[in-house]
């Protein structure tokens, strides 16, 4: 990669729908979705943005933007239903030909084979709390590999691991919804295992680059005595899933109980450091963090953050924030750090055309990025988040987060402000 690609991202399970079509398999997304209570007013991805039908709509509006690049991700329950074994030929015919009608406009495919629709089967043995799904993965990457390798520019193992082992197996309030607390841990390994393993794989089949989008949220402590509940959640959601990728060692996780006996294996952690082609970074906000209540079965409390402007859902918009993340890896890390590619970086605003919310967003975090890398980070890409307004998991179809309005009714796109002001910084950037 020569140049500074801008892009855009999304994710199979939140635009593609056709849930049953063409030899699909279910994920842990379509059974969660689809239990009452799970998601609000009931919403699922089972048309979600059609994209799987209207993606030749949706490589033209991408076109129009001007991007270098566009993040999508492979769904596994589409290319391996049951997650092992038979491999779905239809599957693989789609993002084959998503991808050639990217190049063919002159967008660089970015892949990313997993952001979270893992397949029901492989749940039902476990999900990853068991190491098996690790292997699994592996072998589902080398699958997607064989196809794509030689077209797709740059790969991601993995979306947002830690947003998988927290909200997914800690608290419950994603896919597949268990709340076993701090002993959702071993996801943790077990999903950086599959990231070594699957990069392996990639890389054994001619990948040109690979990574991981990992989330990231600095922490801040709401007051003196919090110092320590903060360290402990910069643990769990920054260290834990960036230390062993890049030193081949965990940190002390004794604050977060530890892992169990037996998950990390001698030959684990030089698989999963194996070097990174570049790190993912997905920012959307900080964290200020109190002492944990009495009673509460976590180490930390989440506080609110009254003094900042918010987005719709909530999140403080604070793009100092953004650009001190970047520069505290650099710091952090020095030469251990590959070059960061933000990955997801964007912010949900009620549905209107003309958001100018986003516009002013987007503006910030892109000038916060441009003043780290002007004080030497080294930072490749963005991707905004997201092309279409989307199925935003357990807030369904309320969220949106698009330059590109979607009324779900009719299906009809209608580019927002935000599309021409990031059109036009396209543009003025290359100029
Ligand atoms: O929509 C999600 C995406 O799937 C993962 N990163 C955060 C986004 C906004 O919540």
């Amino acid at each position: 990669m020569d140049r500074f690609q801008w892009g855009v991202a999304t994710a199979a399970y939140q635009i593609e729908g056709a849930v049953t079509e063409d030899g699909r398999g279910p994920s842990t997304w379509d059974v969660f979705a689809h239990t009452p209570g799970r998601v609000r007013d009931g919403h699922t991805g089972d048309v979600a943005c059609d994209h799987y039908h209207r993606w030749p709509e949706d490589v033209a509006l991408m076109a129009g933007l001007g991007v270098d690049a566009y993040r999508f991700s492979v769904a596994w329950p589409r290319v391996q239903p049951s997650g092992s074994g038979a491999v779905n030929a239809a599957g693989l015919d789609f993002y084959d030909r998503l991808v050639d009608a990217l190049l063919a406009a002159g967008i660089a495919p970015a892949a990313t084979l997993y952001h979270w629709d893992l397949p029901q089967p492989l749940e039902d043995a476990g999900g990853w709390m068991n190491r098996d799904t690790a292997h699994r993965f592996a072998e589902y990457a080398a699958i997607v590999a064989d196809r794509l390798a030689d077209r797709v520019d740059a790969w991601m193992t993995l979306n947002e691991p830690v947003v998988v082992m927290a909200y997914g197996y800690g608290y419950g309030l994603y896919a597949p919804g268990h709340a076993l607390l701090l002993d959702a841990l071993p996801t943790a390994h077990h999903q950086l295992l599959a990231h070594g393993l699957g990069a392996a794989a990639l890389r054994a089949r001619g990948a040109r680059r690979v990574g991981i989008a990992n989330h990231y949220s600095p922490a801040w402590p709401a007051s003196d005595d919090a110092r320590a509940a903060t360290a402990t959640f910069d643990l769990m959601l920054n260290r834990l899933f960036t230390e062993p990728l890049l030193t081949g060692a965990y940190p002390d996780l004794t604050p977060l109980g530890g892992f169990p006996d037996g998950v990390v294996r001698d030959g684990d952690l030089p698989v999963i450091a194996a070097p990174l082609d570049f790190l993912g970074v997905n920012y959307y906000r900080p964290t200020r963090i109190g002492p944990a209540p009495a009673d509460s079965p976590l180490p930390f409390d989440l506080v609110d953050m009254p003094d900042f402007p918010v987005t719709d859902l909530g999140w403080p918009i604070v793009p100092d924030a953004f650009g001190d993340l970047l520069r505290d890896l650099r710091a952090t890390y020095g030469d251990a750090l590959p070059p960061l590619v933000v990955t997801e970086n964007g912010c949900s605003f009620p549905d209107a055309p003309d958001d100018g919310p986003r516009v002013a967003f987007l503006e910030a975090h892109i000038a916060a990025m441009r003043a780290a890398m002007a004080d030497g980070v080294d930072v490749r890409g963005y991707f905004a988040w997201s092309l279409l307004d989307n199925f935003e998991w357990s807030e369904g179809y309320h969220p949106r987060f698009g330059l590109v309005h979607v009324d779900y009714a009719t299906q009809q796109r209608t580019p927002k402000r935000s599309y021409a002001w990031y059109r036009d910084l396209i543009a003025a950037a290359r100029a």
